[in-house]
């Protein structure tokens, strides 16, 4: 479809459009999610520009490389029906960052304010304070932003598989992929293991920035072409019988259910690291008092020798004091031979 009719279709979207109208929807959010500095924020950046056609203009603000900058939850609309939102980005799946994570995309936590990250009763707090300010009307699109310059090693399949799987359980959409730093070599690599991944809608391009955005046909396209699947998306579900209440409802359970695990798989984590610290110091102690044992017996022996050595000695002294005083006495014969002289000469 040429890029004039997909504008068209984006400027009359309305989420009335199915057989069972809007069912109680009356925004489209975009909820844009992924790790820190794999350009969310430029994305939204690069959206507004190709859709307001003005100026570029730094809308979200974009971090340096590899730092995490956006901090607050914020909602840029696009459309009077369309919004995108720059949730705040994370280092690691499987941490406690994990909960805060579903609860941005779930919608649970309120817009343009900060995001913190606490675990546990501290977030369960915030979604339950939030309940009144977040909106029910809201249809959730989940957009998992990635950076091809960051590549996929094997070993991050499985967290990634895990992230896109919850995010679907949560949204009731898989996500869609968009892959920032299209130019990057690991581009057909990156694509392959979304596609592994079971991922079906994929867009890769080069974000435009405060440095570059010099207008180019092909990235007007794909942002313009990434809008128009959306909506098509939303249409889809559209089509099936939604409840936006009940949805909102079951997010919120499944959330704090999720928090919940995750707070118990921590402690369990942290209990085993502890056990094995203590199997640890124990074995230590054991090694330290049988070294001492031993070292005490060598002592013992070795006293055990010195005396048996100075006996010996002792006995071979008196043995040969024995033997000299022996070799210092007369003969017998000499003695009897000699006595009657001695006699005589005394008279
Ligand atoms: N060349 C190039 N640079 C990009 C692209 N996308 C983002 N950048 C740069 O990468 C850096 C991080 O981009 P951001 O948009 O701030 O990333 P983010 O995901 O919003 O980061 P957090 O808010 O920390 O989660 C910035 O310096 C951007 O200019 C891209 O497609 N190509
Ligand atoms: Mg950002």
């Amino acid at each position: 479809m040429d890029v004039e009719r997909m504008r068209d279709s984006i400027n009359s979207f309305s989420l009335d459009q199915g057989p069972h109208g809007g069912q109680g929807f009356t925004r489209v959010l975009l909820q844009l999610f992924g790790f820190l500095g794999h350009g969310k924020s430029c994305f939204i950046n690069t959206c507004k520009f190709v859709w307001d056609g003005a100026e570029y203009k730094s809308w979200a603000q974009a971090a340096g490389v590899d730092e995490g900058h956006t901090m607050v939850r914020r909602s840029y609309p696009l459309t009077p029906n369309i919004t995108l939102v720059d949730n705040r980005g994370f280092s690691i799946v499987g941490g406690y960052e994990t909960g805060e994570i579903f609860a941005q995309l779930g919608n649970l936590l309120p817009l343009d304010v900060p995001v913190e990250w606490n675990q546990g009763f501290g977030l369960a707090g915030r979604i339950i304070e939030a309940e009144n300010c977040v909106k029910k009307s809201d249809f959730i699109v989940p957009i998992f932003i990635y950076s091809v310059k960051k590549g996929i090693v094997p070993e991050e399949m499985d967290y990634l598989q895990e992230l896109m799987v919850t995010s679907r359980d949560l949204t009731g959409m898989f996500p869609i992929v968009v892959l920032t730093h299209k130019s990057h070599s690991n581009r057909a690599d990156v694509i392959a293991n979304f596609q592994n991944l079971g991922v079906e809608q994929i867009f890769c391009l080069e974000n435009y920035t405060s440095e570059d955005h010099t207008k180019t046909k092909s990235k007007h396209e794909e942002v313009l072409r990434f809008i128009y699947e959306v909506i098509n998306d939303v249409h889809f579900q559209l089509r099936h019988e939604r409840n936006p209440s009940e949805e909102m409802l079951e997010r919120k359970e499944f959330v704090l259910r999720y928090i919940h695990h995750n707070d118990l798989k921590m402690q369990y984590v942290q209990s085993e690291n502890t056990k094995d610290e203590t199997w640890l110091k124990n074995e230590l102690r054991l090694q330290k008092e049988k070294y001492q044992r031993e070292i005490q017996e060598d002592k013992r022996k070795h006293l055990e020798e010195m005396k048996k050595l100075e006996e010996d000695c002792g006995k071979m002294r008196q043995k040969m004091q024995e033997e000299s005083r022996a070799a210092k006495q007369p003969k017998k014969g000499v003695k009897s031979w000699l006595a009657p002289l001695k006699i005589k000469s005394s008279k």
